[in-house]
């Protein structure tokens, strides 16, 4: 079973809607979807305002973000806006700055925060939709500062898929999609990044009540039982 860190009470309740404006910076995305007010509906937040909701999708390599992301998106029609992938886009565009981040990536590394969450940016802007899943990102402190200051807000939730390294590592390799980080040593390399970069993000949203963690061994079926009730609790659909 799902182990549900956070309460949801506090997610819901209108002191913590208030909490997300204190975010606010300059004009920001928040901004732009507000022009609804938000009331936090009895049962769940109201979909039919334009209120962005956003959840970061966290864990390891491996740990099946992307995997449930899509089943996300099939059942509760969130926009899936995949870090990596869009790194992954900018590179086969040839952008200005591809090598670097082709460079980065086949270090296991991560690329600039402001890079990143531009492209973010760019991405929730330009939706139609206001439910976004961000997948695989923050990766890193200073990642989680500089969208909460340039988007200017939290997440409302935070997914934590936990998986054990061995799991994480068999599932890599054996995905064969011909990406340059799916390979031992680069597996090694991103696997040290997130334990020394990205738990510390996830301590940090579990000591906020916003981390749901869930475990992510099993399979993809077994795990999106976890997942679906946390969405048809928080979100009228
Ligand atoms: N699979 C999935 N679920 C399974 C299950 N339950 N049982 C058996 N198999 C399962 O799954 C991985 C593989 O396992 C697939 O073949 C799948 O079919 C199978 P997937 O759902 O793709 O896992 P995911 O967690 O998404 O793994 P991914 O490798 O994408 O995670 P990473 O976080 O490593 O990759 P990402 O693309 O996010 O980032 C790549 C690199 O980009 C980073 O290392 C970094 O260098 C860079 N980056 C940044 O610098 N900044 C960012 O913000 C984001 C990325
Ligand atoms: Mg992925």
């Amino acid at each position: 079973m799902w182990r549900r860190v956070a309460s949801l009470s506090h997610i819901l309740s209108p002191s913590k809607s208030s909490a997300l404006h204190q975010g606010i910076c300059r004009r920001t995305v928040w901004e732009a979807f507000t022009t609804d007010i938000m009331h936090p509906a009895i049962g769940g937040v109201a979909s039919e305002e334009k209120n962005p909701l956003i959840t970061f999708v966290l864990g390891g390599p491996g740990s099946g973000k992307g995997t449930q992301c899509a089943k996300i998106v099939e059942t509760f029609g969130y926009k899936h806006l995949s870090a990596g992938d869009l790194l992954r886009k900018e590179i086969s565009s040839n952008s200005e700055n591809g090598a670097m981040i082709l460079d980065t990536i086949k270090e296991g590394k991560i690329v600039p925060s402001e890079m990143t969450v531009k492209l973010i940016q760019k991405e929730i802007e330009s939706s139609d939709n206001h439910k976004f899943l961000i997948d695989g990102f923050p990766r890193c402190e200073e990642n989680r500062i500089a969208f909460e200051q340039i988007i200017g807000m939290e997440p409302n939730i935070v997914l934590f898929f936990d998986c054990p390294e061995d799991e994480m590592v068999k599932r890599v390799l054996s995905r064969n999609e011909g990406r340059v980080d799916d390979n031992i040593d680069t597996i090694k390399k991103r696997l040290k990044v997130f334990a020394a970069l990205n738990l510390p993000v996830i301590k940090h949203y579990t000591e906020k009540g916003k981390v749901y963690k869930i475990n992510g061994v099993g399979t993809a079926d077994e795990i999106f039982k976890q997942v679906h009730p946390i969405f048809t609790e928080l979100f009228v659909k």
